[in-house]
């Protein structure tokens, strides 16, 4: 009823008309029974983590989405609460123009002096900088920009002797060696003027054994225990050869020595593990004096993973969790050759709109959501998903399983030919599906249309385009089963078996992963 009225409201008056969403309902199946599952399914990579007193804090990457930064919260390390965003003013940060998986990179969360202290880059938008908050859940401040820092994945340590370091990676010493050669740099920083100061100290160069070219030694944290300094950062790139080092020292500036029964996490050598590209680890001692890893890694559901087989997965990079061992002063996340092991399980997800959890393409500029009574109302926008530089009226939730759906009543007509409203599950601008309503020659249809890749016209490649004659507000749903899609209006099939593998990060690349949501696009 209230979707009719708004309906005839949008008809009637008011340019351009508003697409009304009710009923909006993002689902999916939870983690597969006895397979090993992420603490965060979805797009939640290169996690962080600290502990105050018996409070647990943990943030991911989101790179060119907004709000930025999630910020979750924990009491047993097993059930997470996501408290807010980092990133969740339009001033902070601006994501304008950059691809979906520029924007902030692998965050570093810390805790001192009272305040809760995040490090991280944002590419192609001014570099590293430093945000401060007294609570998590935020407000947390401007950006203070580090702009000596030549580099990314920037962490904090803080020393017991009360001096600040700012560890990173960038280029290494020199002309590179070859292809994926970077280095581990270590930086003073001064908290109270939040400035880096002094030469940079070389930490690694290369990785664990520079005879052997490894590569992508990236996302160090430093930590400190017994007397000794640990630098752990992951190695070989964030896909199949993803993995997780240690090395130690005596002294913070090193020299660093790598552990003999490096690498303490991956999954490069387990034929048919369930999880694949386990690497970007952070520590924490828990509660109990157990250590645990907070790691990102991926649930691939075509072809198996392992042994040189990224596989395909929508979902992007994901959190998981365990236990430490450690042996000799040494720390273990997973002893080489085994899986992942099936600790956690993730419950199936049914929710709504929310808009602590649900994303906007890069920064909002323009304004374009309003929410009525049960109602998430879009004002469609002159900028559509494909033009890189646009912030499209899209919101959306991440597919945080291989079998999800989203699924709203759409209360809307097009009014000029190009206008188009509905769902849309997206990668990046290059590589993503809608289903809804459309404009073309005059006429209303219903269709779904796939974009894989640059080539493919802006609003992708028409799968089914079918008149479309009634004005009543109509239930769109798209399913997704693992690399299929299937597209309802009103409970009738429109499409089915559609290749979803376009929103895989085998094809589509990237850091990110699915978002499915509602879309609205329209000229003035
Ligand atoms: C991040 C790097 C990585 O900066 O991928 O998996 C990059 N690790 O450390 C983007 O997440």
């Amino acid at each position: 009823m209230i979707a009719a009225a708004l309906l005839a409201m949008a008809i009637l008056g008011g340019t351009p008309p508003k697409a009304v969403f009710s009923d909006i309902v993002y689902a999916d199946a939870g983690s597969k029974p006895g397979a090993p599952a992420p603490v965060l399914p979805g797009f939640y990579p290169d996690p962080s983590i600290v502990r105050v007193k018996a409070d647990y804090y943990l943030i991911n990457s989101s790179f060119a989405f907004y709000p930025g930064i999630p910020v979750w919260h924990s009491k047993d390390l097993k059930h997470w609460t996501q408290i807010g965003n980092a990133i969740d003013r339009p001033g902070m940060l601006d994501f304008s123009g950059r691809a979906t998986s520029h924007g902030v990179f692998a965050p570093d969360i810390s805790y001192h002096d009272g305040l809760f202290w995040i490090v991280n880059t944002c590419i192609g938008c001014k570099g590293n900088f430093v945000i401060t908050a007294k609570d998590p859940k935020g407000p947390w401040s401007d950006p203070a920009w580090l702009p000596a820092v030549d580099g990314i994945d920037p962490a904090l340590f803080w020393d017991d002797d009360g001096r600040a370091y700012i560890v990173h990676n960038g280029p290494p010493p020199g002309t590179p060696q070859y292809q994926g050669h970077t280095a581990i740099w270590l930086e003073s920083f001064d908290p109270k003027t939040r400035t880096t100061s002094g030469a940079p100290k070389l930490l690694v160069n290369g990785g664990t054994d520079i005879s052997q070219k490894p590569i992508w030694i990236e996302g160090p944290h430093l930590f400190k225990k017994d007397g000794v300094y640990y630098l752990m950062a992951a190695q070989g790139g964030t896909e199949v050869n993803h993995s997780e080092v240690i090395f130690r020292a005596d002294h913070v500036e090193g020299p660093y020595v790598p552990y003999a029964g490096n690498p303490i996490l991956t999954q490069r050598d387990v034929p048919q593990s369930a999880v694949s590209s386990t690497g970007h680890a952070d520590l924490v001692s828990a509660v109990d004096g157990q250590w645990v890893a907070v790691f990102l890694g991926t649930r691939p559901y075509a072809p198996p993973a392992g042994q040189g087989q990224q596989g395909l997965f929508n979902t992007g990079r994901e959190t998981f969790l365990l236990p430490i061992s450690w042996k000799d002063g040494w720390p273990t996340i997973l002893p080489q050759g085994q899986a992942v092991p099936a600790t956690a399980t993730a419950a199936p997800v049914t929710t709504g709109y929310d808009p602590l959890s649900w994303l906007q393409i890069r920064t909002p500029k323009t304004p374009f959501l309003t929410r009525g009574k049960g109602t998430v109302i879009l004002t469609p926008r002159p900028e559509a998903i494909g033009d890189v530089a646009s912030h499209p009226a899209f919101t959306g939730h991440r597919q945080q399983e291989a079998s999800a759906s989203i699924g709203a009543i759409l209360a809307w007509q097009p009014r000029h030919d190009g206008d188009r409203s509905g769902l849309a599950a997206v990668q990046s601008d290059d590589y993503y599906t809608f289903f809804g309503l459309a404009r073309h020659d005059g006429h209303t249809v219903v269709e779904v249309t796939r974009r894989s890749g640059p080539n493919d016209p802006r609003d992708g490649v028409v799968v089914t385009s079918q008149p479309w004659t009634s004005r009543r507000p109509v239930h769109l749903r798209l399913t997704v089963t693992d690399g299929e899609m299937r597209a309802t209006a009103d409970g009738k099939v429109i499409a089915d078996h559609i290749d979803a593998t376009n929103l895989s990060t085998q094809k589509a690349g990237g850091f990110v992963g699915t978002i499915l949501g509602l879309y609205a696009y329209g000229q003035d």
